[in-house]
């Protein structure tokens, strides 16, 4: 049988892990021959709910759980790993300012980051799902600085599969139909969800919905303002489907990219579409081999251009914030 990969994950209490950690249990990450061993970091205090979820996880009695290892210390639940999904964050506090949530992120990702160029396993790739999630990655890879830079990557597919959700409703048609859509920039308020270049049935998707206004005062803020409207709804932030989309993407990193389609990875930009190099932001991705490409040659018009740069703009003025702090 197959040796297991060794997947490491952080914020194992807290709520997206408590549905991330069972479908990697169950084989939605990496398929349903590939046994896992699941290496949980949690902060001290939330060690003893950790523990629980632990209890939950046996009760499964999942058949491709090998082994969990738990604990506070990054240097040991790092070892090994050859995937990293860092989703525990410092939330934002009623009040609190963005340089002190960069401030305190800052004081995550540095140390996780250089845990992982000390312990991980030479395939290591990581995914930060935490918030603010481009900035933390782009931390997280600067204090590694034996681990190629590739490797780092932040979570928008959560903001591409509402971009897709919300086309297939406006649209009356399966979200099977929509493809090649591109979330560009940051995960934040700023994103920008684009229809120029996305599909419906093989149409271009800005013509099929023939409406400026609908894709400019519904369609983009809908999709930026989700994450508000599921907290106003729920009562609590979206965990399920950022736990699934969290899957989705590193899915994806490993297994490919389906042919003639494209999905929404911030990655480490080469400078592609002017944005600088250096940043994390997100671009239409495809994957073969394990490797990702952004896909080159997309028309960007003047519309996309403004709202692209705008996003690309917050990236640069948060990379400054914690270099200015120290971070980078
Ligand atoms: P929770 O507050 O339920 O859980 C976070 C967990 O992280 C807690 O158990 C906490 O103890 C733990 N933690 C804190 N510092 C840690 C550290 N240094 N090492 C290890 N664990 C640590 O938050 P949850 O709802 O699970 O969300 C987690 C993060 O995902 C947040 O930052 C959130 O903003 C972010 N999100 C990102 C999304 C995206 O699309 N990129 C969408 C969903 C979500 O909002």
């Amino acid at each position: 049988s197959k040796t297991p990969v060794k997947v490491a994950v952080t914020g194992a209490a807290g709520q997206i892990c408590y549905s991330l950690l069972f479908r990697i249990a169950a084989g939605d990450l990496l398929g349903k021959d590939q046994p896992v061993d699941l290496h949980l970091l949690e902060i001290t205090p939330a060690l003893k709910a950790l523990e629980g979820v632990c209890m939950e996880l046996n009760d499964a009695a999942f058949p491709l759980l090998n082994n969990i290892v738990t604990g506070d210390d990054a240097n040991q639940v790092f070892d090994g790993v050859n995937i990293a999904l860092l989703v525990g964050a410092k939330p934002r506090g009623k009040g609190m300012e963005r340089g002190d949530l960069l401030k305190d992120n800052g004081g995550i990702f540095a140390p996780q980051g250089k845990a992982l160029n000390d312990n991980a396993a030479d395939d290591i790739r990581v995914l930060v799902t935490g918030n603010p999630a481009n900035t933390n990655a782009l931390i997280a890879m600067n204090n590694a600085p034996d681990i190629p830079n590739e490797r780092f990557n932040a979570l928008t597919r959560l903001d591409h599969n509402r971009a897709i959700s919300q086309l297939a409703e406006k649209l009356g048609v399966a979200v099977t139909e929509i493809t090649n859509m591109t979330i560009w920039g940051n995960h934040s308020a700023t994103q920008y969800p684009d229809l120029f270049n996305a599909k419906v049935g093989g149409r271009n998707a800005a013509e099929a919905v023939n409406d400026q206004d609908w894709l400019e005062n519904t369609f983009i803020p809908t999709v930026a303002k989700r994450g508000a409207a599921i907290i106003e709804a729920r009562g609590a932030s979206s965990a399920a489907s950022a736990a699934s989309a969290t899957i989705d993407h590193m899915r994806d990193w490993v297994a490919g990219t389906p042919q003639g389609d494209w999905v929404s990875m911030s990655v480490p930009s080469d400078g592609s579409y002017g944005v600088p190099e250096g940043l994390i932001s997100s671009f239409p991705c495809t994957v073969s081999n394990g490797t990702y490409e952004i896909v080159q040659g997309l028309e960007v018009n003047e519309f996309s251009r403004g709202k692209i740069d705008a996003s690309v703009q917050e990236l640069a003025e948060e990379r400054d914030a914690v270099r200015e702090l120290g971070l980078l």
